[in-house]
């Protein structure tokens, strides 16, 4: 096992990530193999609960209702939708159901009631359950996970110093105080962000300091390549080179050697052997299924013969949240 290090200096990760690539990929890989089962990678299924109509300005989303996207407005979804899409998700070998909605933070309403169902019930299937609403209070990340949430997905999104170019809405601080309250209430932490937004190699490297900076790492570290959606401030931003992807994987693995490098949003850009690349730098987890929240991902079909040509094994459920709770399915 590799020693965990919360002390991550800027030079350190600059003479880590500017590495010559095969040595950057050499090195994460036997991170890798010393701290999780080589080739086995953890699925999980994303499905937008509350779509679209937000009131935050991220620059890099769809959902934002002061942009003009394609993204039609949906209400919160029925619980029982939701649980047949998450039996789908299973049946597919999804081992992780992650529910996102559009809202820039929780309220407590009688929709956060029905998302509390809609948690008891996926983790009634035995299925690792993950929600990202948005800012959290501590008192509904308790409430989250008495309903046996086992994970919860803030991300960061990038450095301290270029977030205010992205969202000025709400501060660096707040998502920090997410993920704080998220901690304090035992909850799993899914926390990472996005490359592509014409941030520099030192605002990618500053996002990882954070992140392996935290008390503790989080569990699980989306590095997601931005979708590019018209009618967004970024719509016209450059494709973000897949070395440069692998750079910043590899580096998220070597300073974090225990937790899941998710490849994240953009994975339909790349080739079954770039993607290789990122497994072998150290990603361990995918969002697997056909849409994202609101973009395209690759077919469950072509997923399955990557899985098939790289030797891949999917990651089974750990889910040892106790099922205590009675299970109430909303009548429509
Ligand atoms: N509203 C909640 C929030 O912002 O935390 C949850 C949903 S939000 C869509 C979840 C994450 O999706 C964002 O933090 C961002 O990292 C990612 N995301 C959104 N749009 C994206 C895009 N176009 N490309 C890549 N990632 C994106
Ligand atoms: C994460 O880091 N990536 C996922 C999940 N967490 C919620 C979201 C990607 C969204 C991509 C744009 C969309 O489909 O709307
Ligand atoms: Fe809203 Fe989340 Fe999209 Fe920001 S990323 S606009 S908070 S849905």
């Amino acid at each position: 096992m590799s020693t965990i290090r919360h002390n991550w200096t800027i030079e350190e990760i600059r003479s880590i990530y500017h590495n010559p690539l095969l040595s950057l990929i050499l090195d994460a890989a036997q991170v890798h193999k010393q701290n999780h089962t080589y080739g086995e990678v953890q699925i999980s299924s994303l499905l937008s609960i509350k779509t679209g109509g937000c009131s935050e300005d991220c620059a890099y989303c769809p959902q934002a209702a002061r942009y003009h996207t394609d993204v039609k407005v949906h209400a919160l979804m029925k619980t029982e939708d939701v649980v047949t899409a998450a039996q789908n998700a299973k049946t597919g070998g999804a081992s992780r159901f992650c529910m996102g909605a559009a809202w820039r933070e929780v309220r407590d309403n009688r929709d956060f009631d029905r998302v509390l169902d809609m948690v008891k019930a996926v983790n009634a299937l035995d299925m690792e359950v993950c929600c990202t609403l948005g800012m959290l209070t501590g008192e509904q990340a308790s409430k989250l996970a008495d309903a046996g949430l086992y994970a919860y997905n803030h991300n960061v999104d990038t450095s301290e110093e270029h977030y205010e170019q992205i969202i000025t809405t709400r501060t660096y601080e707040d998502r920090l105080q997410t993920l704080s309250n998220v901690r304090q209430a035992g909850i799993s932490v899914c926390s990472g962000g996005i490359i592509g937004m014409g941030e520099s190699d030192d605002d990618r490297i500053g996002m990882l300091m954070t992140l392996a900076n935290l008390p503790e790492h989080p569990e699980s570290v989306p590095i997601n390549v931005l979708v590019p959606v018209a009618g967004t401030p970024l719509a016209d931003s450059k494709r973000v080179p897949f070395d440069e992807l692998v750079r910043m994987i590899a580096t998220a693995r070597i300073m974090m050697p225990h937790s899941a490098v998710r490849l994240s949003a953009g994975r339909l850009e790349l080739s079954i052997a770039e993607q290789a690349m990122c497994f072998m730098a150290g990603a361990n987890s995918i969002f697997a299924g056909d849409k994202l929240l609101t973009t395209p991902n690759p077919e469950f079909n072509s997923d399955k013969q990557m899985f098939k040509i790289l030797g891949l094994t999917p990651k089974a459920a750990f889910t040892d949240v106790p099922k205590k709770n009675i299970v109430q399915h909303e009548q429509a």
